[in-house]
């Protein structure tokens, strides 16, 4: 704590700040918005508001440690002993990461069997991942750090690998005004999830101290807005062209139902 200047201090506190007030307005847009979306994709919505509502109170919680670990009020950055709390965000992320992977999923709609069996093994991967990474997080030793870095960074190639070769049969079964956006949204996840394990090293390649701190704790913040809002967003846009297209298609076929009759009872009325 000490080794941040003030700026650093109320610069990361900030960013968290900003963290919870995007996430909890992500949860109230997606959960108030669920009705214009067809029943089979208001799961996948709940789930997108769900990891950006389990965000949003570890968001708020991380600020109130962060509050909690320094006294500014000489206008020095002064530690109170209380520490600051690492692990709200591992317990943030095993919370979110295998849910962030299975709204994809969800919004997909894949067979019942493919569902389940992507979301086990990709759900899996990814809390493996993430629990890997935490000795290494709250380790001082560098090399401890590498190490648990190595062995996360398994379940993020496997996961990565995944999403690229194991799902593009299933994108080219989606409907074509979504698979472009479905692609886009992949790309969105490996974008965005590439910045962790590099921030991770952030401590490693000579960043330390406060400037360390400060740009982990940004990098972090950032990359959660990308990974769970902006991404949400996708899916939601995603369920909601679904949602249009599929009842456009019921209405053609109940139009089409309904020239049946009329052509029945112009039959009719000749005879
Ligand atoms: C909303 C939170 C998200 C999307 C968090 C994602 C986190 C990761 C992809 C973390 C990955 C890590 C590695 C691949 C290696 C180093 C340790 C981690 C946990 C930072």
């Amino acid at each position: 704590m000490e080794a941040l200047s003030l700026g650093q201090y109320s610069f990361v506190q900030n960013g968290y700040s900003f963290g919870f007030a995007v996430m909890a307005a992500a949860t109230l847009f997606f959960w108030l918005m669920k009705s214009e979306i067809a029943p089979s994709y208001r799961l996948a919505i709940t789930i997108t508001g769900l990891v950006t509502a389990v965000a949003a109170y570890h968001y708020l919680q991380i600020m109130l440690s962060w509050n909690a670990a320094a006294d500014v009020t000489t206008g020095e950055v002064l530690a109170t002993g209380k520490p600051f709390n690492q692990a709200y965000r591992y317990v943030d992320w095993l919370l979110t990461v295998p849910l962030l992977l299975i709204e994809l999923i969800l919004v997909m709609r894949l067979s019942k069997a493919e569902t389940i069996k992507k979301s086990t093994v990709l759900g899996g991967a990814a809390a493996l991942m993430i629990v890997l990474g935490y000795p290494g997080e709250v380790s001082d030793i560098g090399g401890l750090r590498f190490v648990f870095w190595v062995l996360s960074m398994i379940p993020f190639v496997f996961i990565v690998y995944q999403l690229v070769v194991g799902l593009k049969e299933s994108i080219s079964k989606q409907p074509e005004s979504v698979q472009n956006l479905v692609q886009i949204s992949i790309y969105l996840v490996i974008g965005s999830w590439l910045f962790y394990p590099i921030v991770y090293l952030f401590p490693l390649v000579g960043l330390d101290g406060g400037a360390a701190i400060t740009a982990v704790e940004i990098g972090y913040t950032v990359a959660d807005i990308v990974a769970k809002a902006v991404f949400g967003v996708f899916i939601f846009v995603i369920a909601m062209r679904k949602s249009q297209a599929e009842s456009e298609e019921a209405n053609g076929a109940t139009a089409t139902l309904a020239d049946d009759d009329a052509e029945g009872e112009e039959t009719s009325k000749l005879s």
